[in-house]
């Protein structure tokens, strides 16, 4: 397959952008390759620059649940773009949106939009220290809550692709009250907050891990963070930024039925324009200014075009059997990938929940951090390497989610393994 225009795309962005990308893992530097540069994407395929078709299983990395530029979204942003870009002023589209997030989502009684998911969870911090007025949290190890500051350790995702043990320009001040924990240890949890049971504000946890590769929360291990808290006077926070309506239409809390006190979302709730929003209980929410004390804003909170980008997508969402449906094709995808790897005669692990779903190239089944870092991720840049050849995108790291959407067919789930069976077999050979 000739890349050459994306290679001279990449070569030439690399003089002007760190590292040629906005977003580290987008830069295939772990999987020894040079990305590549989309020309244009609708339903499940994506055209590069050289003209190369690929059916897309990375999706933006979530928000595309119903594929590529779905029409329903495109008319709802043509018709907004009739009436403006961006207010910096309220419109009823926000309230429209506010009012869905409460009605469709357990733990949102009240919610406000930001403009990223690293804006959400951020704020979601500020504001569960500010209203229990401690400042410690526990994040666990692998889980990535966006980039900022005392969010940033031990994280997954870029962090974890490229081996980074904590960055330059975070003091250790900024992460003195973080706490980080293994995913799914329940004990190292209690241990915590029996150590320090005055002044743990919350915890942040991603319920359906998405940053390590695909890693599904262990039978009661959201149960006891729920209990745990409620005992010590912490805050539950559940990152559904990958998993909120994705999992079910209400997120992980409804798939697992455990409502957290505050939750975060982006991705799919922007239809796939920037757009992320914390949510939760009325008394924690209305801490906020301007009704109460702590501080958070955005000139482009609530931007006009991304909220009707989003209802659109949402309205489609909430269509009978869209969730049974998108449940089958993961199960299908399952299957096809169980049978892919045994043919190939290869060892990897697959874990998958609903339509998000990782191989891990190991022999041990991956339940935390630990278990994701025994991976060889030599083999699979190698898988990677065959897939893209081949025509297919998945995320240029082990360390990330492959995503299904609505708009993927059978018969491309069918090519897809298919392509797995040959990649693999291809790469044990070499
Ligand atoms: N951290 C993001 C995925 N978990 C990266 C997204 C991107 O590069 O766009």
């Amino acid at each position: 397959m000739d890349r050459s225009q994306s290679s001279k795309d990449f070569t030439e962005a690399r003089s002007c952008i760190p590292g040629g990308v906005n977003s580290p893992v987008r830069a295939f530097a772990n999987v020894n390759a040079t990305p590549v540069f989309y020309d244009h994407a609708k339903g499940s395929h994506v055209w590069d620059v050289d003209g190369n078709e690929y059916i897309d299983f990375i999706g933006s990395w979530g928000p595309m649940i119903l594929g590529h530029c779905p029409d329903v979204v495109e008319t709802a942003v043509r018709a907004q773009l009739d009436r403006g870009m961006s207010y910096g002023a309220p419109c009823e589209a926000e309230i429209t949106m506010a009012e869905e997030i409460c009605r469709l989502v357990p733990a949102a009684e009240k919610a406000r939009m930001v403009s990223s998911g690293t804006e959400a969870t951020m704020s979601a911090i500020r504001l569960a220290r500010g209203y229990t007025h401690r400042d410690k949290f526990i994040k666990f190890e692998g889980n990535y809550h966006g980039h900022s500051d005392a969010l940033l350790v031990a994280a997954g995702s870029g962090v974890a692709t490229f081996g980074i043990p904590g960055t330059p320009g975070v003091t250790a001040g900024a992460v003195a009250d973080t706490i980080v924990l293994p995913y799914n240890d329940l004990d190292a949890v209690r241990a915590a907050f029996e150590e320090c049971p005055d002044n743990i504000a919350a915890i942040i946890v991603e319920p359906i891990a998405g940053n390590m590769g695909c890693v599904p929360p262990a039978k009661g291990f959201l149960q006891g963070l729920r209990d745990t808290c409620t005992e010590f006077g912490a805050l539950l926070i559940f990152d559904e930024v990958i998993s909120g309506f994705r999992a079910a239409l209400g997120g992980a809390q409804e798939r697992y039925g455990i409502t957290p006190d505050l939750c975060t979302f982006g991705k799919i709730i922007g239809g796939g324009f920037p757009v992320g929003c914390f949510a939760g209980r009325a008394d924690i929410m209305d801490a906020l200014a301007p009704d109460g004390p702590v501080y958070q804003a955005g000139t482009l909170s609530g931007n006009p075009v991304a909220m009707e980008a989003g209802l659109a997508q949402l309205r489609e969402l909430e269509k009978p059997g869209f969730y049974d449906e998108l449940e089958k094709k993961g199960a299908y995808w399952e299957e096809g990938m169980r049978r892919a790897i045994e043919r190939a005669g290869v060892t990897a692990q697959l874990n998958r929940v609903g339509s998000l779903a990782t191989i891990f190239f190991t022999d041990c089944p991956v339940t935390c951090w630990d278990d994701a870092a025994t991976c060889d991720t030599e083999a699979f840049a190698a898988y990677f390497g065959g897939m893209l050849d081949r025509g297919f995108l998945i995320a240029p790291s082990q360390f990330e989610c492959l995503f299904l959407s609505a708009a993927h067919t059978y018969e491309e789930i069918d090519a897809f393994c298919a392509a797995v069976e040959e990649s693999l077999r291809d790469s044990s050979a070499n």
